[in-house]
């Protein structure tokens, strides 16, 4: 069966939410970061990035969040526009556009706003610039259309979801007003009874809360070591 390494943080929840959409049998294996768990060496042979999300299927090992929505869609057949050249280039271009963009900017703007040890205020300024500046190109495409690609829900939404959902802590509870069209587009994915068991799935292992020492040595790792 499959398996997919997971916690409960945006890029392991759009897979979550990719698998419960399709229905594909799985086995959750937590992987609990602020333990440091996703640094095993076993770990490390699946995913040498030491990042949740990754999946092993029979002999293909996937990691990387937007990788694995593509390649569960392909598996799948399922949460694909049709498979022409316009609506292709459109698909890959989104998708990179959110793994590249959208989620490493709104991901820094989490850490210098709520994680950083010092409030820095050029990081912070230069991050929720960055995110909203991308969220923003989201939300423009989404005021022209449903869905982000052709006329029909599928991975890019997911995508967009995993990090979209999230614009209170990237950036602030009052940014919402500013992506209607994104919020709409959040809205009816949380609804959607895929993602109630996405969000349900990560109350079924016990994952470490407090964010200590622990999980601070476990994933910010540059704070133990001076390269600059
Ligand atoms: N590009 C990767 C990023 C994965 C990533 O940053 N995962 C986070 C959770 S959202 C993680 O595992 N953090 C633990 C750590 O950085 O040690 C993807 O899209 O899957």
């Amino acid at each position: 069966m499959l398996k997919f390494f997971y916690s409960g943080a945006p890029n392991p929840m759009k897979v979550a939410l990719m698998l419960e959409e399709t229905g594909l049998p799985y086995e959750a294996v937590p992987v609990d970061t602020r333990k440091g768990e996703q640094h095993t060496p076993e770990f490390l042979a699946i995913n040498p990035n030491a990042k949740v999300p990754a999946i092993v299927d029979g002999d293909a090992t996937v990691f990387d969040s937007n990788a694995i929505l593509l390649y569960l869609a392909e598996k799948t057949g399922k949460f694909l526009p049709a498979n022409t050249p316009k609506l292709r280039g459109e698909l890959l271009s989104w998708l990179m556009f959110v793994a590249s963009g959208v989620g490493p900017f709104a991901g820094q703007s989490v850490h210098f706003r709520q994680y950083a040890p010092e409030k820095i205020p050029y990081a912070i300024n230069r991050y929720m610039y960055e995110a909203q500046r991308h969220f923003g190109i989201l939300e423009a495409r989404l005021a022209k259309q449903k869905y982000m690609v052709g006329d029909a829900y599928g991975i890019v939404d997911m995508a967009v979801w995993g990090w979209a959902r999230l614009i209170p802590n990237a950036l602030g509870e009052e940014y919402w007003a500013k992506f209607p069209n994104l919020k709409r587009l959040v809205d009816e994915i949380s609804a959607r009874p895929a993602a109630a068991r996405a969000n349900e799935l990560r109350t079924k292992h016990k994952f470490k809360t407090e964010f200590d020492d622990e999980a601070r040595r476990a994933m910010f790792k540059h704070m133990d070591v001076k390269v600059a």
